[in-house]
């Protein structure tokens, strides 16, 4: 009897030990099945938001597009006193939260311009971004290699440019570009320049395709760059186009010459107006924790807009 007894007690201790040993292995498993349907469902989640962020900047590329196309076709000048100069907001459910600001292209220099139309050297554009590279003491030079990326030809100009040649000499393996640049960004690919030379240039230049109307708008220029217009522009000079402009905005050309300040100035005055084509539209999109950057360059031709680019990143 006492043996029946004890074969079933160890009977009952071994079934036990088995279905520990089953729910030590199952639960985990269901744990981890659990994880996962939790990081699907979050990932799902994440994706909505995601594409609810992106539809909210493609709703506010629409309205500004909308602006600008309105003030296109109703004013003849472009000025900082412009409803297009505030940011625009636009809320939505769950603090979502989108917002665009619309910059002005034109307050800055075209770096593509040192060359005309005709892929020569821009005699005055040259004088003029001299000048800043100097006021920022970076190596004039640097605009040698510049025109030589930039031009078609394969012939090097001056002591600092730098074609095929040099670039295969100093084992780069890309010769130049002899093209337009698509961002200042590119300029790394040029002999020479550095990129702290070109976070000092970030607030004088863009880079546009050649063919543009990419005059320098004196209503939307900053202080620094109207500064580079001409050796002879004093500071009393400056001063008396931002105080203008900040009153009344100029409309033509002919309102800067009559400003006493500016009496005797020789402006390069076929390299500016008080309109532009082109506009920055920079827009954040938060919803939730995602958020993302939408950037696009537009190209304006009175009321009909042309969004050239369009960037999105988280
Ligand atoms: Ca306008
Ligand atoms: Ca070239």
């Amino acid at each position: 009897m006492a043996d029946v007894k004890n074969h079933l007690g160890n009977e009952r201790g071994a079934i036990l030990l088995l279905v520990l040993a089953a729910a030590a292995f199952i639960i985990p498993l269901v744990y981890t099945g659990l994880d996962q349907r939790l990081f699907q469902i979050s990932q799902v989640d994440n994706n909505l938001q995601w594409q609810t962020a992106w539809r909210n900047s493609q709703s506010m590329l629409s309205q500004t597009s909308v602006i600008l196309a309105y003030d296109g076709a109703t004013t003849q000048s472009d000025n900082l006193l412009e409803m297009w100069t505030h940011p625009i907001p636009l809320r939505g459910l769950n603090g979502a939260m989108t917002t665009a600001i619309i910059e002005d292209g034109q307050r800055y220099w075209n770096i593509n311009s040192l060359l005309d139309g005709a892929g020569k050297l821009d005699s005055q554009r040259y004088k003029i971004y001299k000048s800043i590279l100097l006021s920022l003491d970076i190596p004039v030079g640097l605009l040698d290699s510049l025109r030589d990326w930039l031009d078609k030809d394969n012939i090097p100009h001056g002591p600092d440019g730098a074609e095929n040649e040099f670039y295969r000499r100093e084992k780069i393996y890309y010769g130049a570009g002899n093209a337009p640049l698509t961002n200042l960004a590119e300029l790394q690919l040029l002999r020479g320049w550095r990129p702290e030379y070109i976070e000092r240039l970030r607030p004088y230049f863009r880079a546009w395709p050649p063919g543009v109307n990419d005059n320098l708008n004196i209503n939307t220029a900053s202080c620094r760059v109207l500064s580079n217009l001409s050796p002879e522009l004093s500071v009393a000079g400056i001063d008396a186009i931002i105080r203008r402009r900040a009153e009344k905005p100029f409309t033509s050309l002919n309102e800067l010459t009559v400003l006493p300040e500016l009496n005797g100035i020789h402006l390069p005055m076929n390299l500016l107006g008080v309109s532009s084509n082109i506009f920055y539209i920079l827009s954040t999109s938060r919803q939730d924790h995602m958020a993302g950057r939408m950037r696009a360059l537009i190209f304006r031709d009175k009321g009909k807009i042309t969004i050239k680019w369009l960037r999105w990143e988280p």
